[in-house]
């Protein structure tokens, strides 16, 4: 059996031409797993086309062609999965997407795989061999997370991504942000046996790991003692937390013994009531400040995500989050426009409302506006968070941030904000592109034209969204 496994791209990361460089890439763990999961009886020939690092060479044949898709890329996993149907290969789509739209997906597959494939995607292929596929595969019994195993990671290609070394520690978060995907997709909050990952971590060759888990401190005593074990392989590491992760110093302790050198955290918005609107409860009434001072006297840089377009938010909100966020000791911030993703109570609430805009999946990424906004118009919401953007990336906001500890990392810092400076204007320039396109009809252009824009212009060429 020949099996062909592919991860599509998106506009924003795609091999050559999109927006993301090396430096900003960190591997995904989806088709190494599938390829260790494939039973060996088969004496399969399994082969691992990834897009967002090169290209798809579709004279490529297969018998089973596996097609992983997140939102952002489900329309490419709909055009080559159409296009392999068509050559008489058997086609199964999975991933986060298809779960949560798994009509949608049926439409362009042999099968679909509903949520996590440790057991399914064994029994769907032991069913190809013998005729008798099925069109929708889902584990009906609880999921033991013994059952991950080590990814296959021979195929990862290393010198394409700066974080090669990605590991998952857990799945899913005990959180219940409103617009996350992670309690949707996620059964549970799991974590795996420590003594597995600890194999994991050692047997790469890699001195940092990426953690890939949404959430590392979902269970704070498992953590513990994870992050004790991991202590003793003398690896940096950096990964996901919540907030509340400052409340526990002996946790913190253990995470900046074990190698912690940079926490990506969910600050989502400088107003009380987006985070209530959105049961952020862990952000609520938390000095942002005392956050990051605690983590920096730790030496633990500060990845500090923000998303613009709440139904709370109005047009003041922007210059109000630029000010603070180019004062505060923020070491990377990363600013995203709202995103509801179908599948979340959003969605849902926002479509019942006759307020999504577009149903072009490509768009779905975090950097456009795909709803109607409640307080401001799209063309607003677009501009305000490239105004924050083009803000919170000035030079001026980067000579504050260097003269804040820890100082040994000042020269990674710089390195990051060049790289990151480059990534978010290149977004703003993009969006800017795809706004009109997309959705002048809707909310008048992005840019100078725009009398309700913050924003400078944006020009060049339409990028091409599939
Ligand atoms: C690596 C990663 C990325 C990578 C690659 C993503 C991709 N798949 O294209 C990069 C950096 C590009 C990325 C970017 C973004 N990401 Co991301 N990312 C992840 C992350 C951290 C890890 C994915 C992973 O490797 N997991 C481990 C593997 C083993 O699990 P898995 O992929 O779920 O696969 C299992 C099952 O789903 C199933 N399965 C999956 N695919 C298939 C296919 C087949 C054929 C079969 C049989 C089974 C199967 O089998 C696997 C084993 O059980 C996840 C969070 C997470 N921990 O999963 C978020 C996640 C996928 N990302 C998410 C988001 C929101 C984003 C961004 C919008 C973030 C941003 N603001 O910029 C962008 C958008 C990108 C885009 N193109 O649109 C969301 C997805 C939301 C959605 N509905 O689309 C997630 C779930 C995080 C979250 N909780 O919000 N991301
Ligand atoms: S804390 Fe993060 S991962 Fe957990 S539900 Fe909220 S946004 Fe999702």
């Amino acid at each position: 059996m020949r099996i062909l496994l592919i991860h599509p791209q998106n506009y924003l990361q795609r091999h050559a031409t999109g927006i993301y460089g090396r430096g900003l890439r960190y591997a995904p763990l989806t088709m190494p797993t599938l390829k260790a999961l494939v039973p060996p009886e088969l004496g399969a020939d399994v082969r691992i086309v990834d897009e967002m690092v090169e290209d798809l060479d579709e004279t490529l044949s297969a018998d089973v062609v596996g097609i992983t898709a997140i939102t952002g890329t489900a329309n490419r996993a709909y055009e080559i999965a159409d296009r392999y149907r068509a050559k008489g290969a058997t086609v199964v789509l999975g991933g986060v997407h298809p779960t949560l739209r798994t009509d949608e997906s049926l439409g362009h597959a042999d099968a679909v795989v509903r949520g996590y494939a440790e057991r399914s995607w064994p029994a769907l292929l032991l069913d190809v061999a013998a005729g008798r596929l099925q069109k929708v595969y889902e584990d009906p019994e609880p999921f033991d997370p013994s059952l991950i195993i080590a990814p296959d990671r021979s195929s990862i290609h290393r010198r394409d991504y700066i974080g090669w070394g990605t590991v998952e520690m857990s799945r899913g978060c005990p959180n219940d942000c409103e617009f996350c995907i992670s309690h949707r997709f996620h059964p549970n909050y799991i974590c795996r046996r420590v003594e597995d990952v600890i194999e994991e971590v050692k047997a790469l060759r890699s001195k940092t790991v990426f953690f890939l888990d949404p959430n590392l401190i979902g269970d704070r005593e498992h953590a513990k003692e994870f992050f004790s074990e991991l202590a003793k392989l003398n690896k940096w590491w950096v990964g996901c937390a919540s907030l509340d992760v400052v409340d526990d110093p002996e946790l913190l302790g253990l995470i900046a013994k074990s190698g912690c050198r940079g926490l990506l955290m969910g600050f989502e918005s400088i107003r009380e009531e987006a985070l209530k609107s959105s049961s952020k409860s862990q952000n609520i009434g938390r000095r942002y400040s005392a956050v990051i001072d605690t983590l920096h006297d730790l030496g633990i840089l500060v990845q500090a995500c923000f998303v613009f377009g709440f139904d709370t938010d109005d047009t003041s909100v922007f210059e109000e989050a630029a000010e603070y966020i180019v004062n505060a000791k923020f070491d990377l911030p990363q600013i995203s426009i709202y995103t509801p993703f179908p599948g979340t109570p959003v969605f849902d609430r926002l479509e019942a409302e006759g307020r999504i805009t577009t149903r072009n999946w490509s768009l779905y990424n975090g950097q456009n506006v795909v709803f109607r906004p409640q307080n401001m118009s799209a063309a607003e919401l677009a501009c305000g968070t490239d105004l924050v953007r083009k803000r919170a990336y000035s030079w001026g906001a980067l000579s504050k941030r260097l003269f804040v500890k820890p100082l040994w990392v000042k020269p990674l810092v710089f390195l990051s904000y060049v790289g990151f400076r480059f990534y978010q204007h290149r977004i703003a320039k993009v969006g800017g592109e795809l706004a009109v396109a997309e959705h002048a009809p809707l909310c008048g252009p992005r840019g100078p034209a725009a009398p309700s824009c913050f924003g400078e212009a944006s020009a060049g060429t339409n990028p091409e969204v599939p």
